[in-house]
């Protein structure tokens, strides 16, 4: 069968593997650094681009293969470029495709470290960055310049929750000869498809929903078109962030169950979300399947679902909130998301502690604010935990 002709989840089973010649249903780990030639000719003309084959695994592997191809059926790409975590996804999509006098538009609230990586290193090199909301649209067709590059958005952002309209973001940097960049992490494929709304790049950071298991760190970037898939692969051969044999394996093991995962999940996630809101000692709960959320039909029209996350705010402030951390039982108090263990984290004193804390405020992230990633236990389970942790004492 095509890939085009089946579901999203046959294409998780499915795409990118393909028996190899002992029948093996899965792809094996190619867990090799280089790749012998039939013949002096085969080896240049595999450098050469003339033939196809696998030369050395920096550049390609049979096992990191069968997951970007995989993936990149899933988001509807012309190829996928896998790195060695989320990160390397980022740096290849700035070197690739920004230069000296290049500038960027960015959501304020992106992970923490794709945005220091821009501002003190990239800055280095002579690229230029704006950083705005971009939930709000006209924010960012004011910021854009006449050497502005590349619009970079990451939504449902982390861990704010904002939502920025893709279709607009696209249609505004393509009438600026830029391209647009989204880091859909937190939605991953099953939930939003970027490329279908008018993205050139998506990225992921395959540490989360995608391998969804807590035990690689990873990446991977999906090109629009075959050109830049080019630039983009070029770029990470260079820099060396390429995935290893081992990890993709891994990943594309993970890959496998995403939809089974985020429906569980998501299920979860909006009951523990509804709970939460009706709690007296919970000042504020943003959620994108709650209709609060200032952004909830946006982000409904644009994802096919309102995902895992939530973030909220205990009446007492850090304090309260540090009390709430110290005590869950089930959850684990840990950074990371997307798994199918639920994770609790605090992100002004953890994943976000590196950005200077007015830029905190102005993204969305509250000195209080905790961040909830919702797994796949037993949802009961999960509500007694946060009841426990909240009261401070035993079900009667
Ligand atoms: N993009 C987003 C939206 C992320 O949340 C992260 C990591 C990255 C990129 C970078 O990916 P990595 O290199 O870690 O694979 N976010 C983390 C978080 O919220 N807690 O720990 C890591």
């Amino acid at each position: 069968m095509q890939d085009k002709e089946t579901g999203f989840t046959s294409k998780l089973v499915h795409a990118g593997s393909s028996p190899d010649d002992c029948g093996s249903v899965v792809t094996p780990i190619y867990q090799t650094s280089t790749f012998a030639f039939e013949s002096a000719r085969q080896g240049a003309d595999r450098f050469a681009g003339k033939a196809d084959g696998y030369i050395y695994t920096r550049i390609g592997n049979p096992t990191i293969k069968a997951l970007e191809d995989c993936v990149s059926s899933l988001e509807g790409g012309a190829g996928a470029i896998a790195t060695s975590s989320g990160m390397g996804a980022v740096t290849t999509a700035y070197m690739a495709l920004l230069g000296s006098g290049d500038h960027i538009v960015s959501t304020a609230s992106v992970y923490g470290p794709s945005r220091t990586l821009m501002e003190q290193h990239m800055s280095r090199f002579g690229v230029e960055s704006t950083y705005v909301d971009t939930s709000n649209v006209a924010n960012v067709e004011r910021a854009i310049r006449g050497n502005t590059k590349m619009i970079y958005v990451e939504t449902p952002s982390n861990p704010a929750m904002q939502i920025t309209d893709l279709e607009a973001m696209a249609k505004l940097a393509h009438e600026n000869d830029a391209v647009l960049v989204v880091d859909s992490t937190f939605a991953s494929p099953y939930l939003q498809r970027p490329l279908e709304l008018g993205a050139d790049v998506v990225l992921h950071s395959v540490t989360k929903f995608i391998n969804g298991h807590a035990d690689v760190v990873g990446g991977i970037l999906i090109a629009r078109d075959e050109e830049l898939a080019g630039r983009l692969r070029k770029m990470m051969v260079l820099t060396g962030c390429n995935m290893d044999p081992h990890q993709a394996y891994l990943v594309h093991r993970g890959l496998k169950t995403l939809s089974l995962r985020i429906e569980r999940a998501q299920e979860s996630a909006q009951r523990i979300a509804r709970w939460l809101e009706e709690r007296r000692d919970i000042d504020w709960v943003r959620y994108i399947g709650l209709k609060s959320h200032p952004q909830h039909e946006l982000a409904l029209r644009q994802m096919s679902g309102p995902g895992a996350m939530i973030c909220f705010e205990l009446k007492g402030g850090l304090e309260a909130g540090e009390r709430l951390m110290n005590r869950v039982k089930v959850a684990a108090l840990a950074v990371s998301l997307g798994g199918v263990e639920t994770l609790i984290q605090h992100p002004a004193s953890m994943t976000h502690s590196g950005m200077p804390r007015e830029e905190r405020l102005e993204a969305g992230i509250s000195d209080g604010l905790v961040r909830f990633s919702v797994g796949i236990e037993d949802v009961d389970d999960l509500l007694e935990d946060l009841r426990q942790a909240l009261d401070g004492s035993p079900a009667a």
